[in-house]
Order: structure tokens, then C-alpha cells, then sequence
């Protein structure tokens, strides 16, 4: 590709930045709250206009507009018959009060390239798509990732009615209420597709440390989410010695205790959180008798991911046994590390090199859809910088001239493979 078409595309962009800044502040304006932080989980109102919000821009844009079958939004820039094209996007749900970048800027860098790559130079050779994933985060139905399974045909259709939400809800019955037709889930599968890039924010702190521009993703790491229950006796506070007790609680946070100093022994990069906690029957006056917690264990390498899990369940186990409760394990979630495609990193770096935007190879200690989708189509992702790394919160900021460079590598890579 000629050094004038690099710089057109980059100008372009810089020229339109505005066009970018508005999408990201009204995208996050959907689900926003008065304090800051945004709430949009998946099939909720909110969560509903924002993907109005983006079919109406993708229209706007001249693309064709469609939504599948759990509503993942596409939109189209090309003939299909054309041949096997690209996609790029990601997630649109977000974390409970999580920030308007994760997931949302990667929609939205998407639209913007290909936009601007329609503007520029009309009809590509080969089809090129934008893509709103559904759901990735797993913020109101347990499992995660629900957008990029049904993409890759990896999601069980019994999962739809089996999965609710806090209020029982299921997930066929939340996308039916919008509108979306899940009984069709076969026909979300896609198997015309010949690779997917996803433009992310780091939501780590090395970029923004070492001042580089963009993070060529090498590898994600394999992440196991399960819940522990504790199961104690409810006692009275007051008459219940305390060498009688089978306190969930106390085992609870004896394991918890444990947990976080086997993760921190291993050492960077493995991590293990406890998100999430419930206690019963919960008064001032009563032992606690149950305890539940979710556990999210993480590691890039495959048999330290198990030794960790190993370990953590272990810690769970000791903690139950010294304070005389049973406690048992649900696996909600197991994903192994996931490669990143060579061909696609490798025309990632070379563009970023052309463009002269600084880069570094990456492992991403964050999930994402595209550890789903390279399981079956050729897959890569670009980062752009988390200030402070801050992330999964309201203090989640990227500034627009870090989030510039990113666009114009995805830019110029949709160019290359589809013009
Ligand atoms: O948890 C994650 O890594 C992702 O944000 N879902
Ligand atoms: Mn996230
Ligand atoms: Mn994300």
C-alpha cells in the first residue's frame, strides 16, 4: 500500500475526531448514573437504546443494518457474494458501573473506520463488518461471552432457558422481549467470516506507563469463574460457644485470606478475586449458616491455571474442615489461554510500523470475545492505553488522542484485506 494511502486514511481520521468523540460520549451516555459509572446489562432499557442508538448510526453510515438471533448488531459494507470478509467490534454490555470505554470503543472504532473507509473509497473488494456483540461480561446472566459464542456456534440452546437472572428471568425471555428471536440461534452462527479484529482498551497500566501507542495482542489468558458455598448451622449468637460453632463465615474468610496469598506467591501474572459474597440468614444475632462467594482464577499458562484452581479449591477445602461446615464448588466459567492468529498479528504490527505508531506485543490479563472467536475464524486485537490502567470502574478513562492511533491501525488493516 502506497505511503500517501497510510497518511490519507490517518488524516482522515484526525480530521474527523469529533465524529469519534460524540459517538463515545452518547454510547456512554447510555446506562450513565448521576455519580459516574455505567450500568447497561445485557436485554436491559438501557442496554436496548444504545443498540438502537448504534443500528441508527450504522444506517446513517450507509451500512446494512441487521440484528441476529440473541442480538448481536451487524452492520454491512460490501456484497456478501462478494467472498469470506472481516469483521471488527466487540461487546456492548458493560460491568455493574463500569466505564464507557470497555467494550463500546471497540464498537465504535469499527464503525468509525469503516465508515471512513466507505467515504474514502467506496465499495470494498470484500465485505467488511461491524459488529455490537451482545453480551461479554456476564454483569446478569452468570455466563459470559454470550454474544461471541452464538457467532462461533459454541452456545448450547438450553443454556438460553436454563440461564436467569437475579429476578429468574431467562435469557430466551429477556431477547424475546427485545424483540429477537433465540429459538433461531443456529442462524447467529457464522461461518462466512475470514478474521476479526477487536480494538480494546488495555484496561492494564503498561501502555500508559511506557508511553507506547498501541498493544498488538499476542495471547488472553485462560480465566475459571465458580462459586463456593459454605454451608454452616445458624446458631444463636449470644448462648452458642464460640468451640462449638460450624460459622460459614469465618471459614469464608479464612479461605479468602488464603487465596489472595496463594495468587500473590505465584506472582504476576496470576490472579484470583472474590467478587462477589452472600451470606444467610444475615443478622446482627445469628452464626452465619451459609456463605456464598464467586472466585475468578487467571493465569496465561495453561498448567499454572490448573495449579492455581488446584490450589485455590484446596484453601477452600482446609478453611471448611477447621471450622467444621461442608463446602462445594459450581465451575461457571473455564476458559484456557487463548493464541491470537499470526497472520492477523502480524498484519497488525506491520501496519502499525508503516504508520509509524508506536506498538509493543501484549498478553491480555483481560478476557475478551476474540479468545471465543479465534477459536474458529482468524482472529486479532489491538489495545489502546487505560490511563492509570484504572478499569471495571468509573475512573475508566482513555484520552481521545490515545484512542486515535488504534483506530488508524484497524483502519488501515480493513483497508489492506478488504480493498
Ligand atoms: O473479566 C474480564 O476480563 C472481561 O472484562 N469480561
Ligand atoms: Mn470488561
Ligand atoms: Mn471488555
Amino acid at each position: 500500500m502506497t505511503q500517501a494511502v497510510q497518511s490519507e486514511i490517518y488524516n482522515y481520521i484526525k480530521q474527523n475526531e469529533h465524529v469519534i468523540e460524540e459517538y463515545i460520549e452518547k454510547l456512554g451516555s447510555f446506562g450513565r448514573l448521576s455519580e459516574g459509572g455505567i450500568v447497561r446489562p445485557v436485554y436491559s432499557d438501557q442496554w436496548f437504546a444504545a443498540h438502537r442508538q448504534l443500528a441508527d448510526w450504522m444506517a446513517e453510515a450507509g451500512l446494512e443494518v441487521r440484528a441476529d438471533a440473541v442480538g448481536n448488531l451487524w452492520g454491512l459494507h460490501g456484497r456478501k457474494s462478494a467472498g469470506k470478509g472481516y469483521a471488527s467490534g466487540s461487546h456492548l454490555d458493560t460491568v455493574k458501573e463500569g466505564g464507557k470505554y470497555d467494550g463500546g470503543l471497540g464498537i465504535l472504532a469499527a464503525l468509525a473506520a469503516i465508515r471512513f473507509l466507505k467515504e474514502l473509497y467506496g465499495e470494498p473488494r470484500l465485505p467488511l463488518e461491524v459488529v455490537a456483540l451482545c453480551e461479554e461480561e456476564g454483569s446478569r446472566f452468570s455466563k459470559t461471552f454470550l454474544g461471541s459464542r452464538a457467532i462461533t456456534g459454541t452456545l448450547p440452546a438450553e443454556e438460553l432457558d436454563e440461564n436467569r437472572d437475579a429476578e429468574g428471568i431467562s435469557v430466551a425471555e429477556a431477547a424475546r422481549a427485545c424483540g429477537f428471536n433465540p429459538a433461531q440461534l443456529d442462524s447467529a452462527r457464522r461461518t462466512d467470516l475470514a478474521g476479526f479484529i477487536e480494538l480494546h482498551i488495555e484496561q492494564g497500566r503498561l501502555l500508559d506507563d511506557v508511553k507506547l501507542e498501541v498493544g498488538i495482542v499476542q495471547a488472553i489468558t485462560g480465566t475459571r469463574h465458580m462459586t463456593v458455598t459454605f454451608d454452616g448451622q445458624a446458631d444463636h449468637a449470644g448462648t452458642t460457644p464460640m468451640d462449638l460453632r460450624s460459622d460459614a463465615l469465618v471459614a469464608a474468610a479464612q479461605a479468602i485470606t488464603n487465596i489472595n496469598a496463594i495468587a500473590l506467591k505465584m506472582g504476576r501474572p496470576a490472579v484470583a478475586t472474590v467478587g462477589k459474597l452472600s451470606i444467610e440468614p444475615g443478622a446482627t444475632n445469628i452464626v452465619p449458616a451459609r456463605v456464598v462467594m464467586t472466585v475468578d482464577m487467571r493465569h496465561s499458562e495453561p498448567d499454572k491455571k490448573a495449579f492455581l484452581i488446584c490450589q485455590v479449591e484446596q484453601a477452600c477445602r482446609t478453611a471448611a474442615a477447621t471450622q467444621r461446615v461442608e463446602v462445594t464448588f459450581e465451575r461457571e466459567m473455564d476458559r484456557i489461554p487463548a493464541q491470537m492468529s499470526p497472520e492477523i498479528i502480524n498484519l497488525l504490527k506491520a501496519t502499525a510500523d508503516e504508520l509509524g505508531i508506536s506498538n509493543m506485543a501484549m498478553v491480555s490479563g483481560a478476557g475478551h470475545d476474540s479468545q471465543v472467536v479465534v477459536e474458529q475464524i482468524p482472529t486479532g486485537m489491538i489495545f489502546v492505553p487505560s490511563k492509570s490502567g484504572r478499569s471495571h470502574s468509573r475512573a475508566e478513562y482513555t484520552p481521545l488522542d490515545q484512542i486515535l492511533p488504534g483506530i488508524a491501525v484497524l483502519a488501515q488493516a480493513l483497508y489492506k484485506l478488504a480493498y
